[in-house]
């Protein structure tokens, strides 16, 4: 009898088990056929010009008609360039937090990535989306005056850097286990807007997810593009490009010196790639722990200081 009981305990943990996991790979498999259903670059074309243009001149005057919000997960790496860009050039937004499961946020939006900056108007009426991290801060810094910032071979390099091998190193410290990934996700208990049942969904099956696509995908490609071998311990290598951040782009090649940010007294567009970046793990233990082995606190601070943070406490 008890043995009997066992058994059925046994065949139905298997069940579900394969249950889920058939669930979470099909899940998987829609969500990448939707985020490649159509480009960022198709996307901003598709949408009025001239209210783009209309809603960026009314976002340079600083203008109290626009209610810029910025569609984002806290701890997406991308939208935190968005979040940093905006913050340092002092652009008045709200953040929604898109629940990553189902997305209904943005529900009406045929791009489904975050970020997505959407400029609606102060009196409700919708406005344009600017969808993709880079085309993001890449358009609002010609209009704010940044523009040559593009230009340059040293800003692109360290861009390249904080937005490609950086977020892939620190994506794959985030997901290291299967408890990382499930604890990762603890800060959408915070927040109110989305339902139990969504949290508990994005939980069972969205870390499993992450970890996986973290050791079958973002390690292999850091191992292909050589900034991880396979006997690094990927916190160690990405402390280490930290450091390598602190000695070469917070370095005056001329006077030898170190200086407060790349862009020398105040922050530039690497500045606040790589500062938003970071942010996505702010308040984990992977940021203590960078703060506390690596040599950019102190850029960390002033950078907390410009965008107007609280100084950071663990
Ligand atoms: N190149 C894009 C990448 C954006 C991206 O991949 N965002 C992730 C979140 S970190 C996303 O929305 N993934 C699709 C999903 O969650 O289904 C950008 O810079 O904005």
């Amino acid at each position: 009898m008890v043995k009997n009981i066992g058994r059925k305990l046994f065949f139905g943990g298997a069940f579900l088990g394969v249950l889920g996991a058939g669930g979470g790979y099909a899940t998987y498999q829609r969500r990448l056929r939707e985020n490649r259903s159509i480009s960022a670059e198709d996307y901003n074309a598709a949408q009025n010009q001239s209210d783009v243009q209309g809603a960026l001149r009314l976002l340079r005057s600083g203008d109290a008609a626009s209610a810029t919000k910025l569609y984002r997960y806290t701890t997406c790496p991308w939208c935190g360039t968005v979040k940093a860009f905006l913050d340092c050039q002092k652009i008045r937004h709200d953040c929604v937090e898109v629940e990553p499961m189902l997305k209904g946020e943005i529900n009406e939006s045929a791009y489904k990535k975050v970020p997505q900056l959407r400029f609606d108007k102060a009196d409700g009426t919708k406005g344009p989306y600017l969808v993709d991290s880079g085309i993001i801060v890449d358009t609002l810094a010609k209009e704010f005056g940044l523009g040559k910032q593009l230009d340059s071979e040293d800003v692109k390099k360290w861009r390249d850097w904080a937005r490609g091998p950086l977020v892939r190193l620190m994506t794959l410290e985030f997901n290291k286990s299967l408890f990382d990934a499930w604890s990762g996700y603890s800060y959408i208990d915070k927040c109110d807007t989305i339902p139990y049942a969504n949290k508990l969904f994005l939980k069972v099956v969205g870390a499993p997810v992450m970890y996986l696509v973290a050791l079958n995908v973002t390690k292999p490609r850091l191992i292909r593009d050589g900034f991880l071998s396979v006997t690094d311990v990927p916190a160690e290598r990405f402390h280490k490009e930290l450091n390598r951040f602190a000695e070469e782009a917070l370095h005056d090649a001329k006077t030898k010196k170190a200086k407060p940010f790349h862009g020398g007294n105040a922050p530039d567009l690497v500045d606040m790639d790589t500062f938003g970046v970071l942010q996505a793990v702010r308040g984990h233990r992977m940021y203590d722990e960078l703060i506390a082995k690596t040599k950019i606190s102190e850029w960390l601070r002033s950078m907390d200081s410009v965008v107007g943070n609280k100084p950071y406490t663990s």
